[in-house]
């Protein structure tokens, strides 16, 4: 899944901000390059962000979504009308960072248009998640948590056959509970869904490498997590560097094959 972050405030610097001819080249390019998907998004959710209004994110999607029609798309967004959209522009899935806790309207969207689903665990909210997180064990609590989810998912109409399931790397975690829930996906795999990781870029692969007050990981740190957690299970891997993923998958899964 290759990232299109069509924001002023991406933390990994790549947003394409009012650029949506720019944003729709990049995604057809990653499409090229062998992702499976584009995941679109026009909210960062980065430590520290603040939300934006329904009709801002809008203005930022639509016309990427629109110039990328028949291509295939996923949205990030937790907001219904968001979804609603971006469905009716052709997108394929929707990928909730609030797995259906912000929105009560967005589960009923997502079961109308029988699309898929990718639920994310979060604990608190971008602007305060990594103040301190703490677990008691963090892979029995992501995985009831997304168990939870994903039961709710369904009562709601969502065909379980639709739904993906993410363990949320750093989104209110510290550097040991992102690599201990790489360490035990299987325990997450053990729920029966596909689970999504997504790692590219993010802070805890900087720190990884020695800088404490990393807010970014290399590519060549990505890929690395990308392997590890492909190994382990992850069916899905959401990144920005597409062409080094898919190589780096590719030759990994021949070995696994
Ligand atoms: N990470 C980000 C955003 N959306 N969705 C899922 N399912 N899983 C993730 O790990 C995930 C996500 C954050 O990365 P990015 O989109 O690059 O940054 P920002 O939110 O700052 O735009």
């Amino acid at each position: 899944m290759g990232v299109v972050n069509v924001t002023p405030d991406s933390f990994s610097g790549d947003g394409l901000y009012l650029r949506p001819q720019a944003a729709a080249v990049e995604a057809r390019g990653m499409l090229d390059a062998g992702a499976a998907l584009v995941d679109v998004g026009g909210e960062s959710t980065r430590p520290g962000s603040d939300g934006v209004s329904v009709d801002e994110e809008l203005r930022r999607v639509e016309p990427v979504l629109q110039a990328l029609r028949g291509e295939p798309v996923s949205v990030d967004t937790a907001k219904a009308e968001v979804a609603r959209r971006a469905l009716a522009l052709g997108a394929v899935m929707v990928n909730d960072v609030t797995a259906l806790r912000a929105d009560p309207e967005l589960a009923g969207v997502v079961a109308d248009a029988d699309a898929y689903l990718c639920l994310m665990h979060m604990l608190g909210e971008p602007r305060t998640m990594q103040a301190d997180p703490s677990y008691d064990d963090v892979v029995s609590d992501v995985k009831a948590f997304l168990e939870e989810r994903l039961a709710f998912a369904v009562s709601q109409g969502v065909r379980e056959e639709l739904v993906c399931l993410d363990p949320g790397i750093g989104f209110g975690k510290t550097v040991e509970h992102n690599l201990e829930l790489v360490r035990r996906l299987d325990e997450l795999t053990a729920l029966g869904r596909p689970v999504l990781v997504g790692f590219s870029r993010k802070s805890t692969l900087g720190k990884l490498l020695g800088d404490p007050d990393a807010r970014v990981g290399t590519t060549a740190a990505s890929v690395g997590m990308a392997v590890a957690a492909f190994e382990r299970g992850a069916a899905i891997l959401r990144v920005h560097d597409v062409r080094e993923h898919v190589e780096a998958l590719r030759v990994a899964s021949a070995v696994l094959a």
